[in-house]
């Protein structure tokens, strides 16, 4: 059920979209197309009819450009979903997102302005045993992660019109604004749009970014930077490493941003806003508006990360797992569908090597007789190459590697 995650490596791959054979469509017969009643878009029932094409339908709702808050405002889904967004019933919200249960396990926030000792030691027992944690006090005023998270909300809610002119997937010029980048990789679709922008080394030429976000997205990614730089350091010292390690690792150096848009989805059991994954990179920093429903996995209970305001979360990917040798985790997390009307905002940041030559795997200083390495190394070409061809599956990067 593991689909592609968001914004990893897609960004300088022309593999990254598995974009189906181009079909010239003008936007109003694509419109069209979507909203005949031959289209099963407007079935809804769980039962797919015989004669049911789910690649068909996949591919009209990509060609009509309207998104999942698109098909919401054309009136064509404000009760029920499409069948296309429809996950098996095995594999559904369990149990039903309005009722989420209370749990033991809460995921940390660290204030930043604590000793640095102690954060340290805040942050390296977060990271070994959640995966995720909050930070407050980390320097970033709050109005700069509202005005990102309010330019996000904004261009999503432009008039559909406006919003098909950006509507593509492909990366060739380092932005896309699309639904469900994994659209053609996933068995059932999720109910998201989500604005994709390479970041890093070298961030898209500003003209390529719709205008309403273009500010906004771009000193989004200064801030990330400055704070990466930071919690790179913090990271290292928790390992017992150099502060600079990761850093010089170039760890910071590979960005990619995805600003996801979850609107209100009338069938949440149904469907999820992002199914369950790990990042495959080093680490992601991400803000929300307070809506909620981003969920990581403790064990075997889904655990709410719990919007604070002014709070950034980060998460541990693949790669800095298999770096620090397991001692940090890469844990599942999703997004549930939202069921409020209002929307949730999300903009993540996957901070990944820039190197994709050199090798990856346990740091030297972490193995010993005692402790050995629990991967083999690997270069990220090598980890990309594998990733397009969908050798890997479920923890892809870490189990494949793993020795
Ligand atoms: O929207 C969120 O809160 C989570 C996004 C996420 O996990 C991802 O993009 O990989
Ligand atoms: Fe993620």
């Amino acid at each position: 059920m593991l689909s592609l995650p968001t914004g990893f490596f897609p960004i300088s791959s022309s593999k990254t979209t598995a974009t189906p054979p181009p079909q010239p469509q003008s936007k109003n017969l694509a419109k069209r197309t979507i909203m005949s009643s031959s289209s099963s878009l407007t079935l809804t029932s769980d039962q797919p009819p015989q004669d049911y094409d789910r690649l068909k339908e996949v591919k009209q709702f990509d060609d009509s450009k309207l998104g999942v808050k698109g098909l919401l405002d054309s009136g064509l889904s404000t009760t029920s979903i499409p069948l296309i967004f429809h996950h098996p019933p095995g594999a559904r919200p369990n149990p039903p997102s309005q009722t989420r249960p209370t749990t033991s396990h809460s995921v940390p926030i660290v204030d930043l302005s604590a000793p640095r000792p102690t954060v340290v030691d805040q942050i390296y027992r977060a990271s070994s045993t959640v995966g995720f944690f909050q930070i407050t006090n980390h320097g970033v005023p709050l109005h700069v992660i509202q005005r990102t998270v309010n330019a996000v909300k904004a261009f999503n809610e432009l008039p559909t019109e406006s919003k098909m002119a950006h509507y593509h997937r492909g990366m060739n010029r380092g932005v896309s604004f699309s639904t469900n980048v994994d659209l053609y990789q996933s068995k059932a679709a999720s109910w998201r749009d989500t604005i994709q922008m390479r970041a890093a080394p070298v961030p898209p030429n500003p003209s390529d970014i719709p205008e309403v976000v273009r500010e906004e997205l771009l000193e989004w990614n200064e801030e990330v930077e400055r704070l990466g730089e930071k919690l790179l350091g913090f990271l290292s010292e928790g390992l017992g490493v150099n502060e600079g390690r990761l850093k010089e690792m170039t760890c910071l150096e590979g960005r990619t941003m995805a600003a996801h848009y979850y609107p209100y989805c009338p069938q949440p059991d149904l469907t999820y806003g992002l199914t369950s994954h790990t990042d495959p990179g080093v680490v992601t920093v991400l803000v929300q508006n307070e809506v909620g429903g981003l969920q990581v996995k403790c064990g075997e209970e889904w655990v709410d990360v719990e919007p604070v305001e002014g709070a950034i979360v980060i998460n541990i990917g693949d790669i800095l797992q298999i770096i620090s040798n397991d001692e940090y985790k890469s844990v599942e997390h999703r997004v549930l569908a939202n069921p409020l009307q209002e929307p949730r905002v999300s903009v993540a940041v996957f901070c990944n090597p820039s190197n994709r030559d050199g090798l990856f795997g346990p740091l030297p200083e972490l193995v010993s007789q005692g402790k050995p390495a629990h991967y083999r190394q690997f270069t990220l070409s090598d980890y990309m190459q594998r990733f397009f061809k969908k050798e890997l599956d479920g923890k892809t990067l870490t189990n494949y590697y793993r020795l």
